[in-house]
């Protein structure tokens, strides 16, 4: 595809960041892609890899002044559990890295921003089943509360600045090709690992906690499908509900069994329960269905079917 697009990735080395750069490369090709994260780990070989600590405005600027961009995808950030054991660095992290982006999009520097938020966005006093996108939001978590603060902050430079920004409340993610960064629904990628390895998993939340969850190919493409889209079609400027599945430990270990009949779980909850349960079960995704199409492709038994074949193919485990 012939583009007019220099895309910068910040936290490209994370479990979204490094899929991401995969499949944007893809579309607008490896010159146009810049992905970038606090260490170069060698990785992408494809691309030119930018070394850029999110929370250095100048350095950003640098960056973006470097290779002309026109786009950031802004993926730095700490996650729901690691979040609650720094909470001043995760708010700090999260916050701050936001404005230097928002404000770059204020200053004409760029002219679209993609900024992920999360389930974890509403909290205990939200209705868990099937939660609406324009309901109570009351998150509990440092990273929840940064999140809601962010999704606030997109919106209001929306209003203010015009500043493209568009963003939507992932779920879970799951994916074979990199590993989860510090969340509290790291268990459902955790457990295929396991699964293939030893045959058995400790799962650190208990059987019966349901998540909305989604696989990673679905969640790419959600990525991507709202920045594409026309800009008519985003009506919401703070983040998008989005769902794909929902499912337990025990929901998914059952399914797993189907392929091996041997794997066995056992769970020990520990401090990310709590953050579990206050954050919805299911998720209801009306207004991006309408507004600009999301459809997912996943369910439950084609997720853990593709996770372990590839796993197992590609010999990742
Ligand atoms: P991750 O922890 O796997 O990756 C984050 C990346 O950011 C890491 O490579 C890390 O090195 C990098 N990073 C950290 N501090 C940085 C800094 N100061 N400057 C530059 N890079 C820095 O996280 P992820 O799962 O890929 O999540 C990416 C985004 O998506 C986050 O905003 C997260 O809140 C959001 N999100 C993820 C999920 C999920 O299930 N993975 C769900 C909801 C929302
Ligand atoms: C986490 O568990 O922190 C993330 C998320 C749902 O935001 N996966």
């Amino acid at each position: 595809m012939s583009t007019t697009e220099k895309i910068l990735i910040i936290g490209a080395g994370g479990q979204i960041g490094v899929e991401l750069t995969e499949s944007l490369s893809k579309i607008y090709g490896n010159k146009n892609i810049i992905p970038s994260d606090l260490k170069d780990t060698g990785i992408f070989t494809n691309n030119s890899f930018e070394k850029l600590d999110a929370l250095d405005k100048n350095a950003l600027f640098d960056i973006v002044k470097k290779h002309g961009v026109t786009q950031v995808y802004h993926l730095a950030a700490l996650l729901s559990a690691t979040g609650e054991q720094n909470p001043m660095f995760a708010w700090k992290l999260n916050m701050e890295s936001l404005f230097h982006v928002l404000d770059l999009a204020k200053e004409k520097h760029i002219s679209q921003i993609y900024w992920p938020s999360s389930i974890a966005a509403f909290g205990p006093t939200t209705p868990r089943q099937n939660t609406p996108q324009f309901t109570i939001m009351e998150p509990s978590t440092v990273y929840g509360i940064s999140k809601q603060a962010g999704e606030r902050w997109c919106e209001w430079y929306y209003n203010k600045f015009g500043v493209d920004a568009r963003s939507l409340r992932y779920p879970g993610l799951i994916g074979w090709k990199s590993a989860p960064g510090g969340g509290t629904t790291d268990y459902a990628v955790h457990i295929f690992h396991e699964a293939l390895k030893h045959k058995t998993y400790e799962c650190f939340l208990s059987e019966n906690t349901a998540l909305p969850m989604m696989h990673m190919e679905d969640a790419i493409r959600a990525t991507i499908e709202i920045m594409q889209a026309p800009a008519d079609k985003i009506k919401i400027r703070g983040a998008y509900n989005l769902s794909g599945i929902s499912f337990s430990p025990k929901e998914i270990a059952e399914e797993i069994k189907k392929h091996i009949p041997d794997f066995t779980i056992t769970y020990k909850p520990d401090f990310r329960q709590a953050i579990a349960e206050s954050w919805p079960q299911s998720i209801n995704d009306k207004e991006a269905r309408e507004h600009w199409s999301w459809k997912e492709k996943y369910d439950l038994p084609k997720l853990v079917e593709n996770m372990l074949v590839n796993l197992k193919e590609k010999a990742l485990v």
